[in-house]
C-alpha cells in the first residue's frame, strides 16, 4: 500500500478537508508514488490560523533558545539522514549519493542560522540633541514559501532556516510531486520542540492550496522558487497585496572557459555543472561557452567524462513526467534546428530502465547562441557547446540570455577573471570552480531569473523589515 501524507498544521498531522489525495509516480520506475493531500482553501486557512497564532510567542522566543531549536533540528535531520535520503529516493529517483548531499545541505542551512539568530541588529541614529533614534529589525510575521521538485527538501531549508531564524513563522507548500522530506522535515522541527504553529506544511496543487497561501491576508511575505511563468503569476498577487517577494526562477548559466583554462579540471566541472541532479538544477551551466582553439578538443574530452554519467546508476530520473515530455520536446527541437548531438539526444536502450523517466546526458556542439536551446531552459541533463573568440564575444555571449542566475569563468588570467566576473550579469559567479553550493554564500538572480536573495547573511535581511523609533526627551 503506498503513503498517505497529509498536511502538517499546528505540530499534528492534518487530513486534507476535502478528503482527496493526489496519487504521484516513482519516476524511476514510472509506477506508483506516494498519495499527496489535495489541499484547499480551508485547508490553507487553518494553516495560517495556526501560523498567526504562533507567531507572537515565536518572535518573543529568547533567541539563544531559537537558535538552539535550529541547531537540533539540523543534529537530527543528520541523524535521519538515511530517512530523509530514502524519502528523496522515492520522490525524486535520484541516486543515494545525491540524496544524501542535499540532507547534509539542508542540515547545514539550520546549523548556520542557528548560529545567526543575533544578528538582525538595529542602529542608533545621532540626528537632533534631546532624541533618541533607533531602528529594531523585525519579522514580518507569516512567510508563505513555495517549494519545486529538483531538490525538495534542500529548497524547503533554505527558506524556512533563514525565516524562522529571524523570528518569523513558515507555511511552506512544497511541489506535490515531491512533498514527502517536507512533511517529514515539519514533524522533526515539532519533535525538536518547535512550539506547534511555527512550521506548518500544506499540501496540494500550486493553482489551489500554492495560489491561495499567496492570496491570504495574513501572509506577510512569500519565498518562490519555481518557473518563470509561476513566478510572474505570484508576481501579480504580491503586488496587488502589496507584499514583498523573494523570487528564484529559472537559469541558462555561462561557463566560459579560456585557452589558458586548467584543462583537465574545467572540463570534469564543465561535466558535473550539467549533470548534476541529472541537469535539474536552476544554476546548472548549460551553455558551454569555449575559446575557439581549444573548442573542439575540449568538447571531446566533455563528451567522453559524459559517457561515464549512466542513467540509473550515477545519473538519476527526470522528476515528473510533464518535465520528462519537456526535455524530449528539446530533443525534437534540436532535431528541428540541425543541432550536432555528440552524445545523448534520445532515450537509454538498457531495458532495466524503461518505465522509469531516464534520458541520455546529452552535449550539442557549436551551437549559435540564438538557437532555442541556447536560450531556453531545459531542465534536464542538457548542454550546449559555443564558440568563442575573444574576452568581449564570450562576455557579450554570456549576457545576451533572458536569465541571469549563475556563471563561471576558467582562465589562468586572474585580471581577465576579475574582468569578466565583473560584466557577467549573475548573481553568483565561480571563478576556476563551479558551485560549491555553500550555504554561507548569497545567492539569487539578475534578469528573468528572479530577485531577492537566499542564503547567507543577506538572506536574513529579507525575512525581516526595518521599524524606526524616535524618542523626544
Ligand atoms: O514548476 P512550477 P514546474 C523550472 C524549469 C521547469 C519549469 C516548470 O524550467 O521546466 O520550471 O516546472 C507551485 N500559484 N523550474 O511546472 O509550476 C507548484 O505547485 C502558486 C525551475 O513544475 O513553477 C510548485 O510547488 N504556486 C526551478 C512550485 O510552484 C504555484 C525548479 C513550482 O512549480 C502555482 C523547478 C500558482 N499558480 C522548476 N502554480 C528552480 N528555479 O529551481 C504552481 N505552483
Amino acid at each position: 500500500m503506498s503513503t498517505r501524507l497529509n498536511h502538517w498544521i499546528d505540530g499534528r498531522s492534518v487530513v486534507p478537508s476535502s478528503n482527496s489525495y493526489r496519487t504521484g509516480e516513482n519516476p524511476a520506475t514510472g509506477g506508483e508514488g506516494a498519495e499527496v493531500a489535495l489541499g484547499n482553501i480551508d485547508d490553507v486557512k487553518s494553516a495560517v490560523a495556526s501560523a498567526e497564532n504562533a507567531a507572537r510567542g515565536w518572535r518573543r522566543f529568547p533567541s539563544a533558545k531559537r537558535g538552539r531549536l535550529l541547531g537540533n533540528l539540523a543534529r537530527v535531520m543528520r541523524e535521519k539522514n538515511q530517512e530523509l535520503a530514502e524519502l528523496e529516493i522515492q520522490d525524486t529517483g535520484k541516486p543515494l549519493a545525491e540524496a544524501l548531499s542535499e540532507v547534509e545541505n539542508a542540515a547545514a542551512y539550520f546549523e548556520f542560522y542557528a548560529g545567526l539568530v543575533n544578528l538582525p541588529v538595529g542602529d542608533t541614529l545621532d540626528v537632533e540633541p534631546d532624541q533618541h533614534i533607533y531602528t529594531r529589525r523585525e519579522p514580518f510575521g507569516v512567510i508563505g514559501i513555495i517549494t519545486p521538485w529538483n531538490v525538495p527538501l534542500n529548497q524547503a531549508a533554505r527558506a524556512c532556516a533563514p525565516a524562522l531564524a529571524a523570528g518569523n513563522v513558515v507555511v511552506v507548500k512544497p511541489a506535490e510531486a515531491t512533498s514527502q522530506s517536507t512533511v517529514f522535515l515539519a514533524q522533526l522541527a515539532t519533535q525538536v520542540g518547535f512550539p506547534d504553529g511555527t512550521f506548518n506544511v500544506i499540501l496540494g496543487k500550486g493553482t489551489e492550496a500554492g495560489a491561495e497561501l499567496v492570496r491570504h491576508p495574513s501572509v506577510r511575505k512569500v519565498a518562490f522558487t519555481g518557473s518563470v511563468a509561476v513566478g510572474q503569476t505570484i508576481g501579480h498577487i504580491a503586488a496587488d497585496r502589496v507584499i514583498p517577494l523573494t523570487l528564484e526562477l529559472g537559469g541558462k548559466s555561462a561557463n566560459i572557459v579560456f585557452e589558458d583554462a586548467d584543462f583537465d579540471l574545467a572540463v570534469k566541472e564543465a561535466v558535473r555543472a550539467f549533470t548534476t541532479n541529472a541537469g535539474q538544477v536552476c544554476l546548472a551551466g548549460t551553455r558551454l561557452l569555449v575559446q575557439r582553439s581549444i573548442h573542439d578538443k575540449f568538447v571531446e574530452s566533455v563528451v567522453e567524462a559524459v559517457r561515464a554519467r549512466i542513467p540509473g546508476q550515477n545519473l538519476g530520473p527526470i522528476i515528473t513526467r510533464a518535465q520528462y515530455q519537456q526535455v524530449q520536446n528539446y530533443f525534437d527541437v534540436a532535431r528541428q534546428e540541425g543541432l550536432q548531438a555528440e552524445v545523448g539526444g534520445d532515450l537509454p536502450s538498457d531495458e532495466a530502465l524503461q518505465g522509469g523517466f531516464y534520458v541520455n546526458p546529452t552535449v550539442y556542439s557549436n551551437v549559435d547562441n540564438s538557437a532555442r536551446l541556447a536560450q531556453e531552459e531545459v531542465f534536464g541533463p542538457v548542454l550546449v557547446t559555443i564558440p568563442f573568440d575573444t574576452e568581449e564575444d564570450a562576455i557579450k555571449i554570456a549576457n545576451s540570455s533572458d536569465y541571469g542566475l549563475a556563471a563561471a569563468v576558467w582562465t589562468k588570467d586572474i585580471s581577465r577573471a576579475f574582468r569578466v566576473a565583473e560584466e557577467v550579469e549573475a548573481g553568483q559567479v565561480y571563478i576556476n570552480t563551479w558551485s560549491t553550493g555553500a550555504v554561507q554564500t548569497p545567492f539569487g538572480g539578475h534578469k528573468y531569473s528572479g530577485y531577492g536573495r537566499e542564503k547567507g547573511i543577506e538572506s536574513l535581511n529579507h525575512y525581516t523589515h526595518v521599524k524606526c523609533v524616535i524618542l523626544a526627551y
